[in-house]
């Protein structure tokens, strides 16, 4: 059998486990141990429905035996493009109960990232809603049942049409046989229980493999990290497929912790607000991005957040003065979150003094967390000095899946893992985020992945070079510029002309750049590369007033 990705030494596992981090359970065993510990408490609230972890797992058990009789089994692959909802969460349980491993897209993803995903897996069935925020997915899961061989099945949330292929997962329910007694899949703890999706460099996005020891303990250390236990209410606001809202505690924390987790449709205040309300909420996670909004309506709203305890931020850098301002408006704990769908998870404390908690990025939620902060030749800075951020543990990943030559430099040879990050540590542990040197940008939380767009770029037929560069930006953190030498003898694209010409491509919107600068050439480094902070440099030269 060809390996699709290196895992653990086995010594380092052994570590894992007698440390009793990896505990040897698989997200199976975890939810029916749940509903025989606690039967009547609320595990999930979503579009005013409310299941116990009973309920929540004769809901599995429905939707796993329909899974069975539609073919699928234990390894396979399946990619999950469902918006927030309650489906979301039972259908993750029930893929996880048959031993298949859920593939995680984006609301936002369209044809290009969807396909990308459905190769890389070798995905037999992909899960879609009918349509979400105006978007057709029906027609994308058509394209893609013609031209991915290794797809046969689209399971669809809402009506599906009576066409080859498609299966509505009200039908699920009702397909197989839910009371003979489940079959045990024979998945084991070191399986694979996840692929996650990397914010990506590189032209093609990298899976990583997540296995139900290691992200089972990414849920629970976290969960401890930020005091969850039987009464936290936490509200998923951001995409459930996202790896903080999933896990960072999010959904698994929390009922690792006995909680209960509502499920929001969106993170805009108005949809958030009567929700943490009405149930109670006393933990949510945001990016720095949705901050101002949440803001705003609370200085109007204040009453609605009264029983709010803890504000998760994270998935992009918080400003220091940001944090203050909230920590002193706002009246809970707020807890900066820098993590990674890779692994490696830095909060702060909740009982942290307040210039940890503003001025930081956290420290990792493991005692196994390792961390090197070295120069660019690999060796490690002088304390308190910056630098890249490498890391290994028990749940940061080894090699991203199918992807050897990315691995071969990703890696350091003792596995420890190169983030792309610059930091540097204080003595107490904390990390500060103060750069990257990753080609990538990070516009409010969502990673757009420099040559991936570079290279659609390039194909508009009045483009002969490109470059995408993050600029600072007031509301999204960083914004995307695309740099372009365009060819003469045409009329340079506008913003919209690219923005069109991406979407047509099958890109997902938010990778559009929110400007575009037409140039006479890109300066480049003495090694011939782009010089991309040479540009961003100009650009900032150019536009501040002297
Ligand atoms: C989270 O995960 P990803 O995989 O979308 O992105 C990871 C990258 C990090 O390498 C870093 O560059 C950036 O996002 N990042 C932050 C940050 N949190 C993430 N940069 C500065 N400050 C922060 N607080 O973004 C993610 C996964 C789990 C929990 C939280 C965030």
């Amino acid at each position: 059998m060809i390996r699709t990705h290196p895992g653990w030494p086995e010594a380092a596992a052994e570590a894992y486990r007698r440390a009793g981090h990896w505990a040897g359970l698989t997200f199976d065993t975890y939810l029916r141990n749940w509903a025989r510990d606690r039967p009547g408490r609320a595990a999930l609230i979503a579009d005013g429905r409310r299941w116990t972890y009973e309920e929540l797992d004769t809901e599995v058990s429905d939707l796993a035996a329909g899974l069975r009789e539609l073919g699928l089994s234990r390894g396979d692959r399946i990619v999950l493009h469902l918006p927030n909802c309650a489906e979301f969460v039972m259908l993750w349980f029930a893929l996880q109960r048959i031993g298949a491993v859920p593939v995680h897209a984006m609301p936002a993803h369209r044809s290009e990232e969807v396909r990308h995903l459905i190769r890389v897996s070798g995905a037999v069935a992909y899960v879609v809603p009918v349509r979400h925020q105006r978007f057709d997915y029906l027609t994308l899961a058509a394209e893609m049942l013609v031209s991915e061989p290794t797809l046969t099945r689209v399971i669809v949330h809402g009506e599906a049409p009576a066409e080859q292929g498609f299966t509505a997962l009200r039908e699920l329910k009702g397909l197989g046989d839910a009371d003979t007694p489940p079959r045990d899949s024979g998945t084991t703890a070191s399986d694979l229980a996840v692929l996650l999706l990397s914010g990506g460099t590189t032209g093609t996005p990298k899976l990583i493999p997540r296995t139900h020891d290691d992200y089972a303990y990414n849920a629970r250390a976290t969960a401890a990290a930020c005091g969850a236990d039987e009464d936290t209410v936490y509200l998923a606001a951001l995409p459930l497929g996202f790896n903080f809202t999933l896990a960072c505690p999010g959904v698994l924390g929390t009922f690792m912790a006995g909680g209960t987790v509502v499920v929001a449709p969106d993170p805009s205040p108005q949809t958030a607000f009567p929700l943490i309300e009405r149930h109670g909420v006393t933990i949510t996670a945001l990016t720095p991005a949705l901050l101002p909004h949440w803001q705003e309506e609370n200085r109007n709203a204040p009453q609605a957040l009264r029983g709010l305890r803890v504000l998760q931020v994270g998935g992009a850098r918080l400003a220091d003065e940001t944090a203050r301002a909230l920590h002193r408006e706002m009246k809970l704990t707020v807890q900066q979150v820098f993590g990674m769908a890779e692994g490696l998870i830095c909060v702060t404390r909740l009982d942290d003094p307040e210039e940890l908690i503003c001025g930081t990025q956290g420290r990792p939620v493991s005692p196994a967390d390792e961390i090197r902060i070295v120069d660019t030749r690999g060796n490690d800075v002088s304390e308190s000095g910056e630098g890249e951020l490498l890391t290994r543990g028990p749940y940061t990943l080894r090699g991203y899946y199918r992807a050897p030559e990315h691995n071969a430099r990703s890696f350091t040879s003792d596995g420890f893992y190169a983030t792309g990050d610059i930091v540097r540590r204080l003595p107490s542990g904390h990390l500060v985020v103060a750069g990257r040197i990753k080609d990538q940008i990070n516009r409010g939380g969502e990673k757009i992945a420099a040559t991936e767009v570079e290279e659609h770029l390039l194909a508009h037929p009045a483009i002969n070079a490109a470059a995408l560069v993050a600029m600072p930006d007031e509301r999204w953190g960083e914004r995307a510029v695309a740099f372009l030498v365009c060819d003469p003898a045409s009329a340079p694209p506008s913003r919209r002309d690219i923005a069109a010409h991406l979407r047509n491509r099958g890109l997902a919107a938010y990778k559009a750049p929110d400007q575009v600068l037409p140039v006479a050439s890109l300066p480049l480094t003495p090694l011939g590369k782009v010089d991309k902070q040479a540009l961003a440099e100009q650009h900032i030269r150019s536009t501040s007033p002297r």
